[in-house]
């Protein structure tokens, strides 16, 4: 009697401890889920494989799946779009340097414009439409609803009850097989009865190739329009759907799927391009119909179950590599959208917060990996517009850049290499804008570019001009060398890119008045500056924000140069540029960090763009052994965010997701936090989405970034646990984030106090670590774990 109520006990907690860690496990699943459908294409949930992507609707009886390929494109290549100003620079660059901003203005004008001006746009593939018929009442009653995406396995799945059957409907992108696979299932048999269309609003048509099988084959139509290239027939693309039924009959019609009475059916639908990355441009060659058969020809044979289990342990692989824990999602079970609803009316939720972190990485999964060849643009790859915001392209005054934040330090360094590989390929055009618009060696891009490789300026030059794109970029391709010490990369793919950008910031630069080496012309992304005399202008020479790149930018190839054995009169060439750089400067204004080389008063004082702070972030420059510039930094946000408010200004999404990198480097994680809550409130869509307005993605993965820089920093040569943690995330653990050095890093807090780390070094390296004010060396032996406790211990 006394043993068995004693193993009655021991059931009890066992069952307890157990159903609690079960339910702990359930309520921190990586899940977005509804209970209705997307009202609108803001709502609707994005899968992707890196170069398919679709949004899910999940619509029971009319659903829409809006698909993208991320090569399709309106617009072409352009040859010759560099103005010719070499004759004219020196005389522009003298008018900067002697102060007559007017006439250096009028000068550019006149000769630095590109023809043409502007790009076209990123564009949707199409649509698939299911219209599902009931087989005994028009409008039938829809019961337990519900939609999800699960970031985990990338499956959106949706499913509903009606007439007492359940349906089932699971999309994914995969991209060990390279299609968007769909399939529909009922609960009871042949209950299936519907129509699938495929169609897109223009320049393709849709016929069946067989009764399994739709074909849409299309050409970009562009019209003559303003500024933009010629018009004509353009981009050719195609996609394949293929679907297959269980039980019931299947059969093509026009553009459309007739279903009839089916129990299962699955889809695979695929899509190409004539695009070909290594020119960046259309290809003759390529037969993007014949592109699509050979994808699609082995899946014939593949059961739905093999494609989704290839694709689940080839996704969740990459997707679990970070884990992450803010306390206990208490509100797992609450839809996200009421989730988002209740913090848009005040409350904090770590939960979404963690899941937000996590769909920044799903994201940029979704949008540059293999089988993609192009880097995310700013919508990813998910875009349903045909003339989209800023033609949903790379913006490389910041955008592009914020997109690859996240890359390194949450783990996925493959995405980057999309990035890095798009990069060399705008080596070429790069050289000839440098040596036609900037009459200089090496090669640039200025604050756009497309997939046609345009580096010239566009749309006009006063926001432009922007050469130091170029510098910018290529410092994505050393910081994948940091996080990876991936040497043959460095010597291979990132160093001669680097050191043709350095080459064209050496023949660039020109000595102002003062022997100072500056950029001109110049500008700092995209704000104005005013004279006293009331005039306002973007172009000047050296700003700020220049000079940090250049200096980040000559750092770094001085570094690598160390690695690949680069002849040492380079490495001199380059430091004799850093000792004579114009020295980063606090405003005796307002004491800020100032923005351009002169004092000036700034145009829009509460301006998006902070770029004189890239030298807190992304750069690494301002840190705490400058303690007038780390407090000139911390008053430059302030100030711009006063201004904001007062409306003299804009606060979009990736503005706020900058400012929480900026406090994180600033070691103000309350601050951090509140930013994080702002951009929350102000600037989330009910699909998570980051909005500018409209959805910008760089949002996200700025967020992503910097909710990664509150928990680990490595870029001031040692690696910092928790540098700045909210009072509000009291208790969490973090694994899998990487430090530059290839270090696996976890931590785990406990009352707001490290309580544990843990370092996995995929070499033998010697390293400091640091919480707080407390530092520890460490010798860390390659794939040995090494773990802390909260005194930086080697914990037993
Ligand atoms: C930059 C920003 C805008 C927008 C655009 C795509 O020019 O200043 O806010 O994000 O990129």
């Amino acid at each position: 009697m006394k043993y068995s109520k004693f193993y009655l006990l021991l059931f009890c907690l066992f069952y307890t401890i157990t159903s609690e860690s079960q339910s702990i496990d359930e309520n921190r699943k990586m899940i977005l889920w509804y209970r209705q459908p997307a009202k609108d294409w803001n709502e609707a949930l994005p899968v992707g494989n890196g170069r398919l992507g679709a949004m899910v609707f999940g619509n029971p009886l009319l659903e829409r799946i809006q698909l993208n390929e991320e090569s399709i494109w309106a617009g072409m290549k352009v040859e010759n779009a560099d103005a010719d100003a070499r004759e004219y620079l020196p005389i522009i660059q003298q008018k900067l340097l002697n102060g007559e901003i007017k006439e250096a203005m009028e000068l550019s004008e006149k000769h630095m414009r590109s023809n043409p001006m502007r790009i076209r746009s990123y564009q949707p593939l199409g649509d698939l439409y299911f219209e599902i018929f009931s087989q005994t009442d028009e409008h039938p009653g829809i019961d337990n609803y519900r939609r999800e995406l699960n970031l985990e396995n990338g499956i959106a799945t949706t499913i509903w009850s009606m007439e007492g059957v359940t349906f089932t409907r699971e999309v994914f992108a995969s991209a060990p097989d390279d299609v968007i696979a769909i399939r529909i299932t009922s609960s009871q048999p042949e209950k299936l009865t519907f129509k699938l269309s495929l169609s897109r609003a223009q320049d393709a048509t849709v016929a069946p190739a067989s009764d399994k099988e739709l074909i849409m084959k299309g050409q970009i139509v562009d019209l003559p329009g303003r500024e933009v290239c010629p018009s004509g027939l353009h981009m050719k693309f195609a996609a394949l759907l293929w679907g297959k039924a269980k039980d019931g009959k299947i059969q093509t019609v026009n553009n459309s799927f007739f279903v009839e009475k089916a129990t299962e059916v699955i889809f695979f639908i695929t899509a190409a391009t004539d695009y070909n990355p290594s020119i960046l441009s259309f290809d003759p060659t390529i037969d993007p119909l014949n592109k699509c058969a050979s994808i699609l020809k082995p899946l014939k044979n593949k059961s739905f179950d093999d494609v989704k289990a290839d694709h689940i342990s080839e996704h969740s692989a990459m997707f679990n590599r970070v884990k992450f824990i803010l306390g206990n999602d208490i509100k797992a079970d609450v839809p996200t959208d009421h989730r988002l609803t209740a913090v848009k009316e005040g409350a904090e939720d770590q939960g979404l917060t963690v899941l937000l972190f996590q769909y920044g990485r799903y994201m940029l999964m979704g949008s540059s990996r293999r089988p993609g060849i192009l880097p995310a643009n700013l919508q990813g790859i998910w875009n349903q517009d045909y003339s989209a915001a800023w033609n949903s392209d790379f913006h490389t005054n910041i955008n592009i850049q914020m997109n690859y934040w996240p890359a390194e330090v949450c783990n996925l360094p493959e995405t980057a290499l999309l990035l890095s590989d798009f990069i060399n390929r705008l080596k070429e055009s790069g050289r000839i804008t440098a040596r036609k618009t900037y009459n200089s060696k090496g090669w640039t891009v200025n604050h756009l570019t497309d997939p046609f490789g345009r580096t010239s300026i566009s749309d006009g030059v006063g926001w432009g001009i922007f050469p130091m794109a170029g510098p910018w970029l290529v410092l994505h391709q050393w910081e994948h060398y940091l996080f990876t010490q991936d040497r043959e990369y460095l010597k291979n793919e990132a160093w001669p890119t680097m050191k043709e950008s350095a080459e064209f910031v050496m023949s660039f630069l020109i000595k102002d008045k003062k022997g100072q080496w500056v950029t001109a012309p110049s500008n700092s992304p995209e704000n104005a500056y005013r004279l006293p005399n009331g005039e306002i202008y973007n172009l000047t020479y050296g700003a700020t924000m220049d000079i940090q790149i250049v200096r980040e930018l000559l750092n770094a190839c001085i570094n690598a140069a160390g690695i690949v054995g680069e002849d040492k009169r380079f490495v001199m060439q380059l430091k004799d540029i850093l000792k004579d750089l114009p020295p980063n400067k606090v405003s005796k204004r307002y004491g800020i960090v100032q923005e351009w080389i002169e004092d000036y008063e700034e145009n829009e004082p509460g301006h998006r763009h902070i770029s004189q702070l890239f030298g807190l972030h992304p750069g690494t420059q301002i840190t705490e052994k400058n303690p007038e510039l780390f407090e000139a930094a911390k008053k430059t946000i302030e100030r711009r965010q006063a201004y904001a408010l007062k409306g003299q200004g804009s606060s979009p999404g990736w503005s706020k997701a900058w400012m929480v990198n900026f406090y994180a480097r600033l070691k103000d994680g309350n601050a951090a936090w509140n930013k994080i809550l702002e951009l929350q409130r102000g600037n989330l869509l009910n699909n998570l989405f980051d909005s500018h307005p409209p959805f910008q993605i760089d949002g996200n993965f700025g967020l992503t970034a910097g909710i990664a820089e509150m928990l680990l920093q490595s870029h001031a040569l040692e690696i910092e646990f928790l540098p700045a943690l909210p009072d509000a995330w009291m208790e969490g653990s973090i694994s899998g984030l990487k430090a530059r050095g290839n270090i696996e890093v976890g931590i785990e807090w406990e009352k707001s106090r490290l309580k544990k780390a843990s370092l996995v070094s995929a070499v033998d390296q010697d390293v400091t670590v640091r919480y707080g004010t407390l530092r520890a060396k460490l010798k860390l032996k390659k794939g040995v774990p090494t773990v802390l406790d909260g005194s930086l211990k080697i914990a037993d």
